[in-house]
């Protein structure tokens, strides 16, 4: 349902937050269920690639709307922060996000936001190899959905080491629908493996938008041994195609999504291979591919 008038905006009002915790359980229920199917699928998937694993360093659906393992800063000083909310709902009480992490730049009133919340401290000091920080993202189902918010990841908790971080994502969310998608987000942590890091969502400079929800926060890494099969192995996503090549004769890939769901299942036979992926939504997924009975998992973001 479209709502088209801001003074129709749903109500947070503490009468309603009291609302939208029940329908916070509903949904909550439904989530776990949806997680164990993602993790049973995600194990069987990779239970059969001994060479190639996928390892989860940290993961945060927020489902327990409890962040006090997370620290939160209210810069801003408004009192209104990150997890004072974990279900926004409409003006009939109906949930309009997931149970998630949730931080407002309206109020009743336009909010100035300077909202962070930084998560516990994170083991990367075994990990190797290709690292990727996951979550999800989403704002008001309206026009009011451009809020601005950044994600710094550093091995200090500190808030001025976490902004002066290269390691950073930052993004102004707009749905050209208006319909307010959740999208999956990555970003690259290879360069700090091996350390312990801490990662911050700040929600900042935007006023007057809405509220935004992050979800599923994660951190995983696919361990891949190389292999003489896969030696001058490349692959590259472009013009809505996979692209492998490969110095020995490719013999299958095979595409899963983010909840263990084969999207993709095509024989190969030759060293230059290209699999159309234009039908996909946007998102993450994992890529299997054989060689002589040997396999590599890797991942891929489609645009
Ligand atoms: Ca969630
Ligand atoms: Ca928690
Ligand atoms: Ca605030
Ligand atoms: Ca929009």
């Amino acid at each position: 349902m479209r709502i088209f008038k801001k003074a129709l905006k749903h109500s947070e009002t503490d009468v309603n937050k009291g609302t939208s915790l029940i329908f916070g359980k509903i949904n909550f229920n439904s989530l776990i269920i949806i997680k164990m199917k993602k993790i049973t699928l995600l194990a069987a998937l990779f239970a059969g690639f001994a060479m190639n694993a996928q390892t989860t360093y940290f993961s945060d659906d927020f489902n327990d709307e409890d962040v006090s393992d997370w620290t939160i800063y209210d810069e801003d000083g408004d009192t209104f922060t990150w997890g004072d909310l974990f279900t926004v709902t409409d003006q009939n009480g109906d949930p309009v996000t997931p149970v998630s992490l949730i931080s407002r730049s309206w109020q009743g009133v336009p909010l100035t936001p300077d909202n962070w919340i930084v998560s516990p401290a994170i083991d990367l000091t075994t990990a190797s190899g290709d690292v990727q920080l996951t979550w999800k993202v989403l704002a008001a189902a309206a026009e009011w959905d451009n809020e601005n918010y950044t994600v710094y990841v550093a091995t200090s908790s500190d808030l001025a080491d976490l902004e002066a971080s290269t390691v950073t994502f930052n993004e102004v969310y707009d749905d050209p629908n208006d319909e307010g998608t959740q999208y999956d987000r990555s970003l690259d942590l290879s360069s700090l493996t091996g350390e312990t890091i801490y990662v911050a969502f700040r929600h900042h400079d935007v006023t007057d938008m809405d509220y935004l929800s992050i979800d599923d926060v994660m951190i995983s890494g696919v361990l891949a041994v190389n292999s003489n099969e896969f030696q001058g192995f490349k692959h590259f996503v472009g013009n809505g195609q996979l692209n492998l090549s490969a110095n020995t004769s490719m013999e299958k890939v095979a595409l899963y999504n983010m909840l263990g769901q084969q999207v993709v299942s095509q024989k190969l036979n030759s060293n230059n291979e290209t699999v159309n992926i234009s039908g996909l939504q946007s998102g993450v997924y994992i890529v299997t591919v054989s060689i002589e009975g040997a396999s590599k998992t890797f991942r891929i973001v489609k645009n």
